[in-house]
């Protein structure tokens, strides 16, 4: 008789198993891609950044999302590699992106795991060195806000290195976690990301007057504000009346390869 009893559990087992085994495979093998969202100042319409996000299509699995292969990651300690190889491929990219956008950043998602060791932003900085010391200020480094209080001192040492370094660091998400404002204003960091959720809001007078105050509360810290996920028109218009100045989302451009970004992005408004 099967040892198996509840077959949906098996099935997640199975796939988890696959997954680790496939996403091993893809980071030894070049099997990754990574996709880059633009970011744009809505005064001048220029693409001020990219945002380097990885993507994977398994010949087994098919395409895989990055929310289901990222925890996988996380939980197998292959979130480290991940990280490495998106840095990597960011670094040679980052030639041809400079070559089109001579003032963008390229900006890699951090995770809390790597943000927690000692000494990672000092081995991240010595790769950036190894393969060409003037890009280190053209990447940026984001980082999610809900990272764990034991952890503390490292990420304050990695976001220190990383802003010494001459890197940018952005506050990813913003809002979602559950920061006290007053101390998360106290971290090194540069700019903050606005979580997409409060853009989908927009129309709620609530959400439109948290991102206001948002506004000005960035700008009195002298830190930068950018609203992700404009996804319509609609949202646009409102978070240009509302005084934002920088925006992403899928209505400006989605996520895409370098070779196939546009020179010229379509604009809405
Ligand atoms: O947590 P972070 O902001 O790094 O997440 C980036 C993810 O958000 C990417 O996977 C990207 O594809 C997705 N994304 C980017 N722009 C939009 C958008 O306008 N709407 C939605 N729903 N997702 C987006
Ligand atoms: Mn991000």
């Amino acid at each position: 008789m099967s040892m198996r009893t509840d077959p949906s559990i098996c099935q997640g087992q199975d796939r988890h198993v696959t997954l680790v085994k496939r996403l091993t495979h893809a980071l030894s093998h070049k099997g990754l891609q990574v996709a880059y969202q633009p970011e744009f100042d809505l005064q001048t319409r220029q693409l001020v950044a990219l945002e380097a996000l990885c993507r994977w299509r398994d010949e087994e699995l098919g395409q895989v999302q990055p929310d289901e292969f990222i925890k996988v990651a996380e939980a197998h300690g292959l979130i480290g590699r991940l990280g490495e190889y998106v840095l990597n491929q960011t670094l040679a990219d980052l030639p041809v992106v400079l070559g089109r956008w001579p003032h963008a950043r390229v900006a890699i998602n951090i995770s809390g795991a790597e943000l927690a060791q000692e000494d990672f932003a000092l081995r991240a900085h010595s790769v950036i060195q190894l393969v060409d010391p003037d890009l280190v200020r053209h990447l940026e480094v984001e980082v999610t806000e809900s990272i764990s209080n034991c952890a503390l001192p490292n990420m304050l040492r990695n976001l220190e290195t990383f802003r010494a370094s001459e890197m940018t660091v952005a506050i990813d998400d913003f809002g979602t976690g559950q920061s006290n404002l007053a101390r998360l204003f106290q971290l090194p960091f540069d700019k903050i990301k606005l979580d997409r959720a409060f853009v989908e809001g927009i129309e709620n007078p609530m959400a439109a007057a948290i991102v206001s105050a948002l506004v000005t509360l960035t700008q009195s810290f002298s830190r930068t504000l950018v609203v992700e996920g404009v996804e319509t028109p609609a949202q646009l218009s409102q978070i240009i009346r509302l005084g934002c100045n920088f925006a992403q989302g899928y209505l400006l451009c989605r996520p895409t390869l370098l070779g196939e970004l546009p020179d010229t992005m379509p604009w809405p408004l």
